[in-house]
């Protein structure tokens, strides 16, 4: 064998183990405890942005000449609906891709929902409810980009995210103003925001966590967590200003 074949193999090697020592773990976890809580907006939220509806009206335009945004959304509490939480954790239950798989409808023309988040390996049934063209158009960097153009008569199609990645910017060329965000993860321990802010991950294994929050408009965030054993852990966290 040659000195360079040697030296390939122990590169790869390395490499291997390097890829494992930050692969996620599936473990059994029976003590297991939650982190539960909300984010609001930090200080007096603005006003909702509004979208001008320049295509389709009778389609796109039913509830009138403009749309409110999807860029932030917060309730009357204040807390933000469609933040992602993440907690960065090596370890815990294992994984399954769901054998129901997440749907991502084009309805009104809008993306519903506007965020979704999902097991990497899992695929996206795609609904077109609207009868009219849409598109998908990911800028995945770790998957593979898609474009696909989905005309009135293909209400389904099916995309698979092979790989864990997040956030996915998802657009429609058709409508410029159509975009949403999917979440990629390899492990069980995310969370999307309800209207009200609230979310709920649970069966973490006891230990020291960061979770890392993010909103779109807002950015990201990492707060830091201690979970016990068979009890829930509650938070309230911010986002909103630096
Ligand atoms: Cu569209």
């Amino acid at each position: 064998m040659s000195r360079n074949l040697l030296l390939c193999g122990a590169m790869a090697a390395t490499f291997a183990f390097a890829t494992r020592a930050v692969a996620y773990e599936a473990v059994t976890v029976t003590d297991g405890g939650s982190i539960s809580g909300t984010v609001k907006y930090d200080g007096t939220p603005p006003a909702p942005a509004k979208i001008p509806v320049t295509k389709d009206p009778e389609v796109c335009g039913k509830e009138g000449k403009e749309k409110i945004s999807p860029d932030l959304t917060v309730g009357p509490g204040g807390g933000i609906a469609n933040v992602v939480v993440v907690v960065k954790a090596a370890k815990g239950k294992k994984m399954d891709v769901p054998t129901t798989n997440p749907v991502f409808d084009q309805k009104s023309c809008e993306f519903h929902p506007h965020v979704l988040a999902f097991p990497a390996g899992s695929t996206v049934d795609v609904l077109n409810s609207d009868g009219i063209l849409h598109n998908i158009h990911t800028t995945s960097k770790t998957n593979a980009p898609i474009n696909q153009a989905q005309p009135k008569f293909k209400p389904k199609i099916q995309v698979k995210i092979e790989k864990p990645e997040w956030p996915i910017k998802v657009q429609c060329d058709a409508h410029g103003w159509m975009h949403a965000y999917w979440i990629a993860q390899d492990h069980p321990y995310f969370a999307v925001t309800a209207a009200d802010g609230s979310f709920k991950i649970s069966d973490l294994p006891p230990g020291d966590y960061e979770v890392e929050v993010w909103q779109e408009k807002l950015g990201k965030k990492t707060e830091k967590v201690t979970v016990k054993a068979k009890e829930d852990t509650t938070v309230s966290w911010t986002l909103g200003k630096a």
